[in-house]
């Protein structure tokens, strides 16, 4: 039998009983692994399974439980709207919603269970159909943490997915990455070994657990190095000064606010390491945390589609503006043109996904012809190895607290509106959130906040604009094509 994934709990000291604490609730390892053994059971044999990701023990049960079991998990980000919610489930063709208590609750409000509306109801998935009619057919499995069962299923194959991670492209609707349990562990040790990450470590952040950074590095993680877990709820600098860890993740909007509340940041100063990753952390953030912490930084730079490939060293220098250093086993190479310094940065390794869930083309063409992954991320390397990202190829793919958001999703909400008739998405720069959405409309009758809202509605609230300009009309090219770059400031 290969080595658990997650190794932790295969350990004898699992009774601590705040080994894993999210928002304010707390478990032992031998609880976690009793209760995400009850989830195995019930779903075992399942093709892929949903998980409702709140941030909530459940959430962590549920993922558990499905790996456990070796079945591939979907997390549903817990607010995301009708539109989002159903493309994902029929996409990843997800029958089984695992949910906590209140979640039960809520996904039943937003698309009710199968034909019969209870357990045991799923109805047949429908085919992959962005914006099919209906709601996807979902059976809610509720996770209950009073439940116990022994798991005695063998490790799945390291090969075989883990989870299916939806994430934004430029145009169309978010695409399934398909991440291998082996890429998981790999992208797990190069970190621990990048930044002395033990057992001897409090882990702390409150990011949400949808996405790689909170959920793989931020749950994973820990259940793989045998650190204790306290996740916040959500990341205020009032929670992460409370936790008392050795070690924080954030995002640099969450950085950024903690500078923003020096007593929270002073609070941080006993922390071992602050590790800041899903966007480009301003050097005056970087300075500021210095400033009141004493600590440097640490920053790495990923993808859903590479989990976590660069990044500074516990041990080494940390520079502002710089990702560090290939973490073991990555190849780096940047693509530039004869004479430049920068162009895209392209990556090899053990932590590459393993391609687009039913979407062949889009996985060919994130590859170049010899067999490298192409970010779509501008970078250069410095002669001593250290890593800057300078942009992104394309300005439809944002950045808005950490959150990667295709304009052109927005956009396609914004036209499902029957007041609106174009629309332009883009990021513009953004002090706190590194940048906010701004939609640029032609509409009739309708306001920036109702526009605002259907967005929220739609899809993750995350993915609502925070501007909305109305304009009499989209400045077009001769073929008709928008020009974003002639859109008035927002
Ligand atoms: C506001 N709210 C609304 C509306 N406006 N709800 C409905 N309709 C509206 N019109 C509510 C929200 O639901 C939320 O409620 C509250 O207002 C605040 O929302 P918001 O303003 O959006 O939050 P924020 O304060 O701006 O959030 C900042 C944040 C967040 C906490 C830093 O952006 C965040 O968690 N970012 C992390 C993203 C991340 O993990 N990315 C990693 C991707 P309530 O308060 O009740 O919730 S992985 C990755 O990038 C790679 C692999 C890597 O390198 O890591
Ligand atoms: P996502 O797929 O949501 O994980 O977003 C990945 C993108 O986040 C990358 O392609 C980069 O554009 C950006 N990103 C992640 N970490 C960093 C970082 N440390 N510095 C700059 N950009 C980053």
């Amino acid at each position: 039998m290969s080595a658990p994934l997650l190794t932790s709990l295969a350990e004898p000291d699992g009774d601590r009983p705040d080994a894993l604490t999210v928002a304010g609730r707390s478990c032992s390892r031998e609880a976690l692994l009793g209760a995400a053994g009850a989830v195995a059971a019930r779903i075992a044999g399942a093709p892929v399974v949903a998980v409702r990701a709140t941030p909530t023990v459940e959430t962590v049960t549920a993922v558990v439980g499905a790996l456990l079991a070796g079945v591939p998990v979907v997390p549903v980000p817990p607010d995301s709207g009708p539109a989002e919610r159903d493309h994902i489930l029929r996409d990843s063709k997800a029958a089984l919603l695992l949910t906590g208590p209140q979640g039960a609750a809520d996904a039943g409000r937003q698309a009710p269970a199968g034909p019969a509306g209870g357990a045991g109801s799923a109805g047949a998935p429908g085919p992959a159909a962005p914006g099919g009619a209906g709601p996807a057919p979902v059976e809610t499995v509720p996770v209950d943490l009073a439940e116990r069962a022994a798991w005695t299923g063998p490790e799945p194959d390291p090969k075989a997915t883990a989870f299916i991670l939806y994430t934004s492209g430029t145009t169309g609707a978010p695409k399934g990455a398909l991440i291998s349990r082996r890429a998981v562990a790999a992208d797990l040790d190069a970190l621990a070994e990048a930044w002395a990450w033990t057992a001897e470590d409090t882990l702390v952040h409150g990011l949400p657990l949808f996405h790689v950074h909170g959920l793989v590095l931020g749950v994973l993680g820990a259940l793989r190095t045998g650190s204790r877990l306290v996740h916040t709820g959500r990341p205020t600098p009032a929670a992460y000064a409370e936790a008392g860890g050795s070690l924080y993740f954030g995002v640099p909007t969450v950085w950024h606010r903690v500078t923003q509340d020096p007593d929270a940041a002073r609070a941080l100063s006993a922390a071992r390491l602050l590790v800041s990753g899903s966007a480009p952390l301003p050097a005056p953030v970087f300075r500021d945390l210095e400033l009141l912490t004493g600590h440097r930084p640490v920053e790495r730079y990923g993808m859903t589609e590479t989990l976590i490939t660069l990044s500074t060293r516990a041990d080494g220098e940390r520079r502002p503006g710089y990702v560090g250093t290939p973490l073991s086993g990555i190849r780096t190479r940047v693509a530039a043109e004869e004479g430049a310094e920068i162009g895209e940065l392209q990556l090899t390794g053990p932590t590459l996904f393993d391609g687009y869930l039913g979407r062949p083309e889009a996985t060919t063409g994130s590859y170049t012809e010899d067999g490298w992954f192409r970010t779509g991320d501008i970078a250069a390397i410095e002669p001593d190895g250290f890593h800057r990202i300078v942009g992104r190829a394309s300005t439809d793919l944002i950045k808005s607290g950490g959150y990667r958001i295709g304009a052109g999703e927005v956009e396609n909400a914004l036209l499902d509106h029957p007041a609106v008739r174009e629309a332009a998405v883009v990021g513009a720069p953004h002090e706190d959130l590194g940048q906010q959405i701004v939609a640029y409309v032609v509409a009739d009758g309708v306001s920036e906040a109702e526009l605002i809202d259907f967005v929220a509605g739609q899809l993750s609230v995350h993915k609502r604009p925070r501007k909305v300009r109305f304009l009499d009309a989209l400045p077009r090219n001769a073929m008709g094509k928008p020009q974003k770059k002639l859109l008035p400031p927002a």
